[in-house]
């Protein structure tokens, strides 16, 4: 059917987002294969880190006070702090109670105890099909760290797998603190040393592709500091363009690049602790021309990078830019970013990711954010209509499949 004013194309538009089939290509979320390691309900979502970091900004007590309090304690403390003596504006307050809305708790009541009994009745494979539902996210990307010896444990000895949760393999240790985690891989059986020799590059190798294997992974993917450079003389830079590129190239799966994280700003925060500066854009460019071959997946933490990263995208087909990372997850940025996307690159980027590391914040990431992309692809579409072209609804349908999961498939099958 044809669109041909703006009335239809809010309804048409508001009905395929509503619906579509959600692939989400980053998170920190597990199935209950991994026990503990799944995070979910109201004492989780209130110590998420977002939310400690925001909630040290009010109270008196030395970081180190909050982290010997039990989770409830602590989860108490966010909830009085940020939601009680002040007004939850920010983003990630704003969605512990778009979640409460949508699970149909009482909101208006601010009752944590009775948030916490619902959970509590809750079985964790009842809650993940609940939430997945909700959110409409068919298919969701693991962040899975072969350096974690919880995960690891599971993978070597009990993963059986849930086809909603598919892996990534997660290399920051090998490519942040090499001089670390190559006494791991030697424990573990790879015959390497801490010199980059040709033996040592050739048994890095084959743990990745190890990995890859065992865990069926997507992709491989590391979050990378603002001075992450290649080419220099770096074992970070030569593990890149020795070992990941390589891999990475005969298992045709895209490296994901998460580039501008300064970690540990403030070490007393912990998880909260990191910070943000701007990368080096020229490294994009570097990989994507000496490697053709190769598929890149980038995001990028700082707001300054976003316009030279889509330029860089018009340059190159094997890099794919997604998601709005971190603190570019909020609705201002969002909307400048999924704008300047649009407009540079049409619909050929993924414009988000939820990072979600608590499962209940599916609900609100994702509905948060397609709130802001159907107003963009609004006004995108409007513009459109202005010049007289008419635009099918099967249009419209097919470019939000292509933005909420059709992109990132297609990318992996090239
Ligand atoms: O967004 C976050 O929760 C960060 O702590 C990081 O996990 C980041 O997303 C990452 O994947 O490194
Ligand atoms: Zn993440």
């Amino acid at each position: 059917m044809a669109v041909r004013n703006v009335d239809e194309l809010k309804k048409v538009l508001n009905s395929y987002i509503s619906s579509v089939e959600i692939t989400d290509v980053h998170t920190h979320l597990f199935s209950s294969d991994f026990g503990n390691l799944l995070l979910w309900g109201i004492d989780e979502l209130l110590t998420y880190h977002y939310l400690v970091a925001e909630t040290m900004r009010w109270v008196d007590i030395p970081c180190s006070t909050f982290w010997k309090m039990s989770k409830k304690e602590q989860a108490d403390l966010v909830w009085d702090t940020l939601f009680i003596k002040n007004t939850p504006y920010s983003e990630s307050c704003r969605g512990v109670l778009t979640i409460l809305k949508k699970l149909g708790l009482d909101v208006e009541s601010r009752n944590l105890e009775n948030y916490r009994k619902y959970f509590s009745n809750m079985k964790v494979e009842d809650y993940i099909d609940k939430v997945l539902e909700l959110s409409n996210v068919k298919t969701l990307v693991m962040t899975n760290d072969p350096f974690d010896d919880e995960e690891r444990k599971v993978w070597l000895e009990s993963y059986k797998g849930d086809p909603r949760f598919r892996a990534a393999l997660r290399i920051d240790p090998l490519l942040n603190n090499w001089d670390n985690s190559w006494i791991k891989l030697k424990q573990w059986g790879y015959d390497v040393s801490g010199e980059l020799t040709e033996n040592t590059l050739k048994e890095t190798r084959r743990f990745l592709s190890d990995w890859l294997d065992r865990m069926d992974a997507l992709y491989m993917a590391a979050s990378l500091p603002p001075s992450f450079k290649v080419p220099e003389d770096s074992p970070r830079s030569k593990i890149v363009e020795e070992c990941i590129i390589p891999v990475s190239r005969e298992k045709n799966i895209p490296f994901a690049m998460m580039i501008g994280v300064k970690k540990l700003v403030n070490p007393d925060l912990r998880l909260a602790g990191d910070s943000v500066g701007k990368g080096d854009i020229n490294t994009v460019e570097y990989l994507c021309v000496k490697y053709p071959c190769n598929k890149f997946m980038v995001t990028m933490l700082s707001r300054e990078n976003q316009h030279e990263l889509c330029v860089a995208a018009r340059k190159f087909r094997n890099l794919l830019v997604f998601g709005c990372w971190w603190f570019l997850n909020n609705p201002v940025l969002i909307e400048e970013m999924t704008r300047m996307r649009l407009e540079l690159l049409g619909s050929s980027f993924i414009p988000q990711h939820s990072d979600c590391r608590v499962l209940d914040q599916m609900i609100y990431k994702w509905d948060h954010s397609k709130k802001i992309i159907e107003k963009v692809l609004l006004d995108k579409y409007s513009n459109i209509l202005e010049t007289g072209w008419v635009i099918d609804e099967s249009e419209i349908s097919r470019d939000i499949n292509k933005l909420f999961g059709e992109n990132f498939w297609r990318f992996l099958n090239a």
